[in-house]
């Protein structure tokens, strides 16, 4: 079967792992849907500075997926542990 171009959708994992994002930057292109795993036994949230991701609260062992869309640079914070700091690129 042949692939298209620009490939399928795809689907990226973001850990939440010990108080980080992992990868702290991750890269996808539009109509990718990332998905933040929170392994912590706590919660958090993956919340844009400025669009972008806009998550819930996050429990522990939760996840949450997002569908990329716009192309941008997409800086986040988790709201509850401010240190926690992560981009994503829609390219
Ligand atoms: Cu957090």
């Amino acid at each position: 079967m042949l692939v298209a171009a620009h490939g399928a959708p795809r689907v990226h994992t973001v850990q939440i792992d010990r108080v980080r994002f992992v990868p702290q930057t991750i890269e996808v292109r539009p109509g990718d849907t990332v998905v933040w795993r929170n392994r912590d036994p706590f919660p958090h949230t993956a919340t844009g500075a400025q669009g972008g991701p806009d998550s819930p609260v996050i429990a522990a062992g939760a996840s949450w997926s997002y569908k990329a869309t716009r192309r941008g640079r997409y800086p986040y914070v988790c709201t509850l542990h401010r240190t926690m700091t992560g981009v994503l690129v829609v390219r």
